[in-house]
C-alpha cells in the first residue's frame, strides 16, 4: 500500500494517556513511520510516563518525552520549532464523564482552550506552507448525544452534547473545523466510541470492575445498567486514527466504532466470567457482588457508531473479536499489577470514594 501522506515529527498530545500511549507504541513498533514521536503530557492523575517505558528504552532516538499543558503557549510555540513538527496528533483531553460532573472547569480548559492553542501554534508555524503537513484531532462519539433503541452515529450526524465532557469536546471539535475553513490549515478528525484495552486509567467501566473484583468489593453499575456502548479495541482504534493521518480526506471527519453494542449489565456479567476463568474461580462467583448504584445525571442511554465510511475509502476493518480483546485486557490488568498499584495513589483513592460514596442505593 502506498500512503500519500509521510511525516517525519509528529507532536502526540496526552501520550501518555490510555489511547495515547497505546498509540505510541503502535506506530512505532508496528508501522512503516521511521520518524520521530514527540510527546507533550501534563501527567495529569491520568497521565503515566511508566506506561511507555518500552517504549523509551526501545527508541531512544525516535521517542521524546515533554512534561507540559498544552496550554501553555509559549511551550507549544517552542516545540513546534525545536522539533520541526510536521504532524500533530492531538489526543490530550479530561477525559472522564463522572470528573466532568464533579467538576468541569478543567475539561473546558484542556478540552476547549488547549485545543485552541494547538490549532493556533500549527497555523502559525506552519504559516501556510501545508505541504505535508496535519493536524489529526481525536474526539468522541458522545459529541453526537444519545441514541434511543434504533439508528446509528453517522458522520453527519447533528451535533448534540449533554455533559460538560461532551461539550467540551464538541466545542474542540468545531474550533479544528474552523481552523480548516478559515485558515486552509489541514485537519482531520476522527469521532470514536468507548475503547477498551491494556493501560486503560481504572475509573473507566472494564478496569473499574477488574479492579472490584479483584478486591473482591461491590461491582458498581449505574442505574438498571441497561445503557448500551459500543466497544472498541484500542489497537483497532488506534490503526483507523493512523489510516486517516496518512490517508484521509482533509477537512473531513471518520467515525470509528466497534459495531459492538453491549448493554452494561451483561457486558459486566461476560467480564466476571473471563476474570473468574482467568483466576480459576467459578463463573459465578463475581456476579454475587454486582451492586445497582445512583445513576449518572444525564447519562446517555446508547451510542453506536456507523464507520462504513471509515471502512469502504479506506479499507480499515477491526481485528479483534469482543471475547478475544476481553481476555487479552483482563490477562494484562492480571500481569501488570506493578502498573496498577502505582496508580492507586491518595488521589485515586479519594476520586474513588468521591464517586461511589454517595451512589449508594
Ligand atoms: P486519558 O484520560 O487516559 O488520557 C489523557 C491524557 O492527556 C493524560 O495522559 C493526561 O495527562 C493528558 N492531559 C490532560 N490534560 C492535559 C493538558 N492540559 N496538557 C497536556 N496533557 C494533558 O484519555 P484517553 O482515554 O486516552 O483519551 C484520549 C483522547 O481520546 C481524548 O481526547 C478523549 O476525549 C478521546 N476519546 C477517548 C475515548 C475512550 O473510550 N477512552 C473514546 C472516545 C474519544
Ligand atoms: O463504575 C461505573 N459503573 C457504570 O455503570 C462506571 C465507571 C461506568 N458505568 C457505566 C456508565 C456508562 O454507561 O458504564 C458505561 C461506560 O462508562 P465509562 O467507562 O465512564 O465511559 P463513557 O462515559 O461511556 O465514556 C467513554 O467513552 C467515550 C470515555 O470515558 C470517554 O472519554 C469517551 O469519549
Amino acid at each position: 500500500m502506498t500512503f500519500s501522506r509521510s511525516f517525519k515529527n509528529i507532536l502526540v498530545t496526552g501520550g501518555a494517556g490510555f489511547i495515547g500511549s497505546n498509540f505510541i507504541r503502535t506506530i512505532l513498533t508496528k508501522t512503516e513511520f521511521s520518524g520521530r514521536i514527540i510527546n507533550l503530557d501534563k501527567l495529569t492523575y491520568a497521565g503515566n510516563a511508566f506506561s511507555l517505558n518500552d517504549v523509551v528504552e526501545k527508541f531512544p532516538e525516535r521517542y521524546v518525552f515533554r512534561q507540559g499543558d498544552i496550554c501553555d503557549k509559549d511551550l507549544v510555540a517552542a516545540l513546534f520549532s525545536e522539533y520541526k513538527i510536521d504532524a500533530v496528533c492531538h489526543l490530550a483531553a479530561e477525559s472522564h464523564v463522572d470528573r466532568s460532573i464533579e467538576g468541569p472547569e478543567a475539561f473546558i480548559n484542556t478540552n476547549i482552550i488547549g485545543t485552541f492553542t494547538l490549532l493556533d501554534a500549527a497555523r502559525q508555524y506552519w504559516d501556510g506552507n501545508f505541504d505535508n503537513k496535519l493536524f489529526h484531532h481525536v474526539s468522541t462519539d458522545e459529541v453526537y448525544g444519545s441514541l434511543g433503541e434504533m439508528g446509528f452515529f453517522f458522520e453527519d450526524t447533528s451535533y448534540d452534547p449533554r455533559s460538560p465532557y461532551s461539550a467540551s469536546k464538541a466545542s474542540s471539535d468545531h474550533l479544528v473545523m474552523s481552523y480548516f475553513h478559515t485558515y486552509g490549515l489541514p485537519v482531520t478528525m476522527t469521532n470514536c466510541s468507548n475503547n477498551y484495552g491494556p493501560y486503560q486509567f481504572p475509573e473507566k467501566l472494564i478496569p473499574v470492575m477488574i479492579e472490584k473484583m479483584l478486591e473482591e468489593k461491590d461491582l458498581p453499575v449505574y442505574g438498571d445498567g441497561k445503557n448500551i456502548r459500543d466497544w472498541l479495541f484500542v489497537e483497532d482504534h488506534n490503526t483507523a486514527v493512523w489510516a486517516v493521518m496518512q490517508d484521509g480526506t482533509l477537512g473531513d471527519t471518520y467515525n470509528i466504532g466497534g459495531e459492538n453494542e453491549w448493554e452494561n449489565i451483561k457486558l459486566v456479567h461476560s467480564l466476571c466470567e473471563v476474570v473468574a476463568v482467568e483466576i480459576g474461580k467459578d463463573k459465578e462467583y463475581f456476579k454475587k457482588l454486582i451492586s445497582f448504584v445512583k445513576d449518572r445525571p444525564g447519562h446517555d442511554q446508547r451510542y453506536a457508531i456507523n464507520c462504513d465510511k471509515l471502512k469502504s475509502e479506506l479499507r480499515w476493518k477491526q481485528s479483534v473479536t469482543f471475547d478475544e480483546g476481553l481476555v487479552q485486557t483482563v490477562k494484562w490488568y492480571l500481569e501488570n499489577r506493578k502498573w496498577i498499584d502505582n496508580i492507586k495513589s491518595g488521589e485515586y483513592l479519594k476520586w474513588m470514594e468521591l464517586n461511589y460514596s454517595d451512589r449508594k442505593n
